[in-house]
């Protein structure tokens, strides 16, 4: 996945969900009786503009698979808008989108807040707000509000500089994923990941550790070779990794974020409540040789491979 500027070979599939009712059925625009002529005036007038920043959802074959924008920039802050085609949802490309994007408004153009709306009666929207943890706000900017004045029963949101949203994408170097996850109405979540797909290596090995009483710490131990991804589908653990990026922890509590480990990084992890289950997909079988137990040891593997 990529975000990058809008390019004239994204028109069609721009205008394709534009003349998806199922994705426009709930905004507030009226997308539906845009033209190709429409997007590529649009995205031609999107290179040239100081005022509001649209860039290109796309992936890993650089197709266009939505559009993350930033509007109405001005006094430190600025609109946000997410918007993916249908084949896009549900396949992390709108939560990537939105990490990026807030990357750009907080480190690059410095703003202080970011604010947007969707109207309640857009389900799948709110929900995918509300499971990132975005809050209902009050205080919109009247400049803001001013703009949907027509429109009734908008949910609010914001974001200000230094929220503690999870736009984390490393922890001490190692990759954190977002494990494709569908949503079903009531009756909760199933989330997958494919071997090879999503995850660099084949995978051999699956382990899964339960019913650990709270308080319980696990792990210190670092691997010569195998790679793994780690993930929580149920409870709070505490996963800290140290390698030769430093030692860093993060909470999996998300069954659809996991943690990529491909180099020779050692691991403790602390179960924050009990019965949490820990998942681990491995690429190799087990191997007692293959474990680096001694810390002094870990340490003196990890000088080496630094000089
Ligand atoms: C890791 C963290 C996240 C097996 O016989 N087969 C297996 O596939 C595994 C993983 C373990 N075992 C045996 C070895 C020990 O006698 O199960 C026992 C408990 O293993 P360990 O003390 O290594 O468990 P943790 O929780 O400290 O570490 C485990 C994995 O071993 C390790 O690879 O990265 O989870």
């Amino acid at each position: 996945m990529r975000l990058r500027r809008l390019e004239l070979k994204d028109a069609p599939l721009m205008l394709e969900w534009m003349h998806d009712k199922d994705v426009v059925k709930d905004l507030n625009t009226d997308f539906a009786s845009k033209s190709l002529d429409d997007c590529v005036a649009f995205i031609k007038s999107s290179l040239n503009d100081e005022k509001n920043l649209h860039l290109s959802i796309t992936d890993d074959a650089d197709a266009y698979m939505g559009t993350a924008s930033l509007k109405h920039i001005a006094d430190g802050t600025a609109e946000l808008a997410i918007v993916v085609r249908e084949e896009a949802m549900r396949r992390g490309y709108a939560w990537f989108g939105m990490e990026e994007i807030l990357k750009k408004a907080f480190e690059e153009l410095n703003l202080e807040s970011v604010y947007w709306c969707v109207s309640r009666l857009n389900h799948r929207a709110v929900r995918f707000y509300d499971k990132h943890n975005f809050h209902e706000v009050k205080d919109v900017p009247a400049v803001a509000l001013e703009r949907y004045l027509e429109c009734a029963d908008l949910k609010w949101y914001s974001v200000l500089r230094g929220d503690d949203i999870n736009i984390r994408d490393k922890v001490a170097g190692c990759r954190v994923i977002h494990i494709k996850t569908i949503p079903t109405v009531n009756a909760g979540e199933l989330s997958y990941f494919e071997a090879t797909h999503e995850i660099p290596f084949d995978i051999k090995r699956i382990y899964y550790i339960s019913k650990v009483p709270e308080g319980t710490r696990r792990g210190f131990h670092a691997h010569k070779e195998l790679k793994q991804v780690l993930f929580c589908p149920y409870g709070r653990i505490q996963l800290v990794l140290e390698n030769k990026n430093g030692r860093e922890e993060i909470e999996l509590s998300d069954p659809s974020i996991g943690v990529v480990i491909e180099e020779c990084t050692w691991r403790e992890m602390l179960w924050l409540q009990k019965d949490s289950v820990l998942c681990v997909a491995a690429s190799d079988f087990y191997k007692t040789e293959d474990y680096i137990r001694d810390y002094d040891e870990f340490n003196e593997i990890v000088r080496k491979s630094h000089d």
